[in-house]
């Protein structure tokens, strides 16, 4: 999987250079904030690459049906061949092979941007609940809480690994930041964990992205993404308010 992968990753400079130098666009997608998020925009980037490919063949191949097979007079009947066996043959495994392509690509990306580290340098535990979220930094005893309309503030330290484990209260919820790219639902009974190692220090929404319930409109929060230093400091005040 990871040697495809790598095969891929050479796959975009390749289709960089054929589109005669200039970088590839992002095909709606944001731009990632998080090293998880650039694998999954590889991937989308790939998609998208090659979606404009089998559109091209697709429509080249109608186009020149449409012309070189065209009725060119009123008592013509073109010529009825029933069988084209290579034709056949080719038309069913092109589409197979691509599709199975596809897949191995999303299985290598999927791997790469979930794999769980053994020694993550933060944990935070995630706590949707109708209809908003906790956050829990338990290694730091240090408990952030929102409610409906009130978007609790998840703090990160940039370029670190922090694992997301992922606890619903009462129903189904989705933790979903779009700038990372990523999405995971939050199921009672399910133990969900992700990692996140975001890239760029700022502030990001996020929402939750399942239909949990009249007021699933306003699960929204913030992560904001902060130096090393910042969060120690972030950390120690939330303790002194806790304890005051
Ligand atoms: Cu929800």
């Amino acid at each position: 999987m990871r040697r495809l992968l790598g095969a891929w990753r050479l796959a975009a400079p390749v289709a960089t250079l054929a589109a005669a130098g200039c970088e590839l666009p992002n095909f709606g997608a944001p731009d990632p904030k998080s090293e998880e998020g650039d694998s999954i925009f590889s991937l989308w980037q790939g998609f998208f690459v090659a979606s404009i490919g089998v559109a091209l063949l697709v429509w080249g191949l109608i186009l020149y049906a449409v012309i070189r097979f065209r009725r060119r007079r009123d008592d013509e009947m073109p010529r009825q061949k029933p069988y084209n066996i290579p034709m056949e043959v080719l038309y069913t495994g092109t589409p197979i092979v691509a599709v199975a392509l596809l897949f191995a690509f999303s299985v290598a990306t999927e791997d790469e941007a979930t794999d769980l580290r053994p020694d993550p340098a933060e944990r935070v535990e995630v706590i949707g609940f109708q209809w908003s979220w906790q956050f829990v930094y338990p290694e730091h005893d240090v408990v952030v809480t929102g409610g409906p309309g009130e978007p609790p503030e998840m703090v990160l330290p940039v370029g670190e690994t922090t694992h997301l484990r992922l606890v619903a209260d009462d129903v189904n919820h989705a933790f979903w930041v779009p700038d990372f790219l990523s999405k995971r639902d939050l199921i009672p009974g399910v133990d969900n964990e992700i990692p996140v190692t975001p890239t760029e220090t700022g502030t990001y929404i996020g929402r939750c992205a399942e239909f949990c319930g009249l007021d699933h409109w306003r699960m929204n929060f913030t992560v904001r993404v902060v130096t090393a230093e910042e969060y120690e400091d972030w950390l120690a005040a939330q303790r002194a308010e806790d304890g005051g």
